[in-house]
């Protein structure tokens, strides 16, 4: 489990294990099975003892028999049969090292094997199959694979509030979080997940461009998804980054949203994802549906299915989603299992 994370964990063997086969099975969309293996591996982590005989595993409730099975066979021998194969396959040694480079997917990496590429040098010798964003990640995988440490990830966040204010001229006007991994305080982060919200709630069209244009060369050097033009109350970056000439090529996001939706959205890209699950289940369940977007009151008929979505409910603070969904306020800290 993390570091840091108040909740002690006692069966981080097991849990790492079943997310060795969870990630396997993610790659295959294997749906069914990545949803029991979630579930399970949710379940463990949520223990406050260790796992140490089948005695243990018996009882316990949302784990099939098939998975119970796999974690006695842990406990017993340290590791899984099956992942030793299937991480063994061919197909699947292929599909780790094409999806190491940003923008390809299980799915295209799946492709580019079945052509006979299996390595990032054939990528490279391939580099006509690759879209721009793809050659330029090739060219830099191995430093954007490097996780960013705690304090460069500040130096990041403070060169794009320093220009956010500068450009607004008004310091305050605009605010600017970082989420992700940074924000539940995470030692180092893959990547910097940056909000930025108007605090008057104007929407002035364009700003995010000009942002980036600022940006350019103090931090920014390459760009992967500019905003959108007309997507005016929510404009969305994803790019790469650099603090010096000598710095180490960083992956940034930078999302810009109107002030009603900020809460929700400072809350989704703080995560964790497995934390998001939950609590979308949680707004589920009382009638609401929850997205980086926005709280709404909903209706469910048959098979979860929406039949009725009511008007946004502005929730400007992350604390706002707690108190209308009746939850106790989770620092980010906390939110990491
Ligand atoms: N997120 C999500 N579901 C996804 C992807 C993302 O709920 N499929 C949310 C939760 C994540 C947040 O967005 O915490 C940011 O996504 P990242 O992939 O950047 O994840 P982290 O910042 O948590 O970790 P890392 O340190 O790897 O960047
Ligand atoms: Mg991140
Ligand atoms: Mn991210």
């Amino acid at each position: 489990c993390d570091a840091g994370f108040a909740q002690k964990c006692f069966n981080n063997q097991i849990i790492e294990e079943l997310e060795k086969l969870l990630k396997i099975y993610t790659n295959e969309k294997d749906k069914g099975r990545c949803i029991a293996y979630r579930k399970a591996i949710g379940f463990i982590k949520s223990l406050t003892f260790p796992i140490r005989s089948s005695e243990d595993v018996k009882e316990m409730p949302t784990i099939g028999e098939k998975i119970k099975k796999k974690i006695v066979e842990i406990i017993q021998t340290g590791q899984l049969l099956k992942v030793q194969k299937l991480q063994g396959q061919d197909k699947n040694i292929a599909i780790t090292q094409l999806t190491r480079v940003w923008g390809i997917g299980p799915t295209t990496a799946a492709t580019f094997y079945f052509k006979g590429i299996k390595t990032l040098d054939d990528l490279k010798q391939n580099q006509h199959l690759l879209n721009k964003n793809q050659q330029v990640c090739l060219q830099l995988v191995e430093e954007l694979e490097q996780r960013i440490p705690r304090d460069e990830a500040t130096i990041i966040y403070e060169i794009v509030k320093r220009e956010l204010d500068d450009l607004s001229g008004v310091p305050g006007l605009y605010k600017a979080t970082a989420c992700g991994s940074y924000r539940r305080e995470k030692e180092s982060c893959g990547d910097m997940d940056i909000l930025i919200t108007r605090c008057d709630g104007k929407i002035v069209e364009g700003f995010l461009m000009n942002l980036i244009q600022r940006l350019e060369g103090k931090l920014l050097t390459h760009h992967l998804t500019l905003p959108k033009k007309g997507e005016h109350d929510n404009e969305s970056y994803m790019g790469i980054g650099r603090i010096s000439n000598q710095g180490i090529h960083r992956r940034i996001d930078l999302k810009l949203y109107p002030k009603e939706q900020y809460g929700c959205a400072v809350l989704y890209f703080t995560g964790s994802d497995q934390y998001n699950r939950s609590m979308r289940l949680w707004a589920q369940k009382i009638g609401f549906s929850l997205s980086d977007h926005g709280l709404y009151p909903t209706q469910r008929g048959t098979h979860n299915k929406k039949m009725w979505k009511g008007e946004v409910i502005a929730c400007e603070e992350e604390i706002d989603v707690y108190r209308i969904l009746g939850l106790q306020y989770k620092p980010p800290k906390e939110r990491s299992v």
